[in-house]
């Protein structure tokens, strides 16, 4: 049975089970994640309670229980549509992407960054105390989105993490302008790149390789709201969010918003850590037909993320009543671009009902759309919505471009509604 929603189709999986029940204690380990501790004592075609629910029942720390875990080595989680309603995300709402184990010490007092590289002027290492006192402090909302957000629609399937809607979020960041900082180093003018290094640690336990390490171009870089963030919020930002100092690059694919951040590159050519090459966030440079093979030059790297919008008001599966009037609501957001409208459909897109959409708060934050719905006879709905930048781009109704690492769906959202 369905944990908690009732929105959700139930499908008896016997096959499902029966496998299970006949499985080895180490292919139990496996569908865990996690190898069973005391598995001597595991009572044998025990079915174990984890497997019986359908979605993974483990919760992290400092976060909602409402986050749908994803995967626990590293740890993945994201965040039910209707926990975004807010305009601003909570710090226990914001999904959580880790490519490896984050670090154990992470004490605010003792915690460094050094700044060098090939265009850097110098080797330069501030405290967190040295860059509250030396530059000046900024807060800017922005929107972060990892770039396999909407994976799991990709047929062919596309490997990695199965994220649905939710890795995405817009809090409030404070910290220093990453401009600031590298001013204060010296960036020589062969300049073209910046690159992150973080404190986490790889999976296979090796302490010389580095999880992930990637960055953007010096323009973007230079913007005035990428940030050196020490708060989310007017808080610390959380412990799997990056703590105690991140970088934060709004708009584009949030693996370039370096967590437990220790060192930036400047550099004089793309960077070239772990993550930006091959296929990591990268995605063909034209259009390919669904399970194409492309080799690897042919390939160019994620920047801008696409328009897209999200509702998160009401949540899926709502039943209204008969006649009732009730509003729609959401967030749009378009990379480095703002979105013009959002309109929604009750009718799988036949017609389009406008909605108002707020400016954003700055640039790079998601913007608001409502709309007050009616629905015209008993019976099962959708809702779609569908944002439009400024240039005129629309989201795509069904799953966009085919690729094989599954980034940058940003078909419509749809959520089911029924009127008695
Ligand atoms: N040091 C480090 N930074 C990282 C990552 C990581 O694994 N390690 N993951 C990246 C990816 S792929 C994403 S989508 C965002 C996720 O940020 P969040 O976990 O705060 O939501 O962090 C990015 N920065
Ligand atoms: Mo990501």
């Amino acid at each position: 049975m369905g944990k908690k929603d009732t929105d959700k189709i139930v499908t008896n999986d016997f096959p499902r089970r029966e496998f299970i029940k006949n499985a080895s204690l180490a292919v139990l380990g496996t569908l865990l994640g996690s190898k069973i501790v005391f598995a001597e004592s595991f009572p044998k075609g025990l079915i174990p309670e984890a497997l019986l629910l359908e979605e993974s029942p483990f919760t992290i720390s400092g976060k909602n229980n409402g986050l749908i875990v994803l995967n626990d080595r590293p740890i993945n989680a994201e965040t039910p549509p209707h926990l975004l309603d807010p305009n601003v995300t909570p710090n226990d709402i914001m999904f959580v992407r880790n490519n490896g184990i984050p670090p154990e010490d992470v004490n605010v007092n003792k915690w460094t960054l050094t700044i060098e590289g090939e265009s850097a002027e110098q080797t330069k290492t501030y405290t967190i105390a040295n860059l509250k006192s030396k530059f000046k402090e900024y807060t800017y909302q922005l929107t972060l989105e990892c770039g396999g957000n909407g994976r799991s629609e990709f047929t062919p399937p596309a490997k990695g993490n199965q994220w649905t809607t939710g890795a995405v979020a817009c809090p409030n960041w404070t910290g220093v302008k990453l401009k600031d900082v590298l001013k204060d180093v010296g960036i020589k003018s062969n300049a073209v790149y910046i690159g992150y290094y973080g404190k986490d640690t790889h999976l296979s336990g090796d302490p010389t390789k580095v999880v992930i390490s990637r960055g953007v171009p010096i323009e973007k870089g230079m913007e005035d709201e990428a940030l050196i963030a020490w708060s989310m919020n007017g808080e610390e930002i959380p412990y799997m969010n990056g703590a105690p100092l991140r970088l934060v690059i709004g708009g584009w694919p949030a693996s370039t918003s370096g967590k437990w951040l220790s060192k930036i590159v400047i550099r004089d050519k793309v960077h070239d850590g772990p993550k930006m090459g091959g296929k990591s966030y990268r995605i063909p440079k034209n259009g390919i037909a669904p399970g194409t093979k492309v080799p690897d030059e042919d390939y160019e790297i994620i920047e801008s993320m696409p328009v897209k919008s999200l509702v998160t008001f009401p949540k899926t599966g709502a039943i209204v009543k008969a006649d009732q009037q009730f509003e729609v609501r959401g967030h749009a957001w378009a990379g480095d671009l703002e979105v013009k409208a959002v309109d929604v459909s009750i009718d799988f897109g036949s017609s389009w009902i406008s909605c108002s959409v707020t400016k954003p708060v700055n640039r790079l934050a998601w913007q608001h759309f409502s709309t007050k719905i009616t629905l015209p006879e008993q019976g099962y709905y959708e809702i779609w919505a569908r944002a439009t930048d400024i240039q005129g781009k629309s989201q795509p109704m069904v799953l966009p471009g085919w690729n094989p690492k599954g980034y940058l769906n940003n078909a419509c959202h749809r959520i089911a509604i029924k009127r008695l």
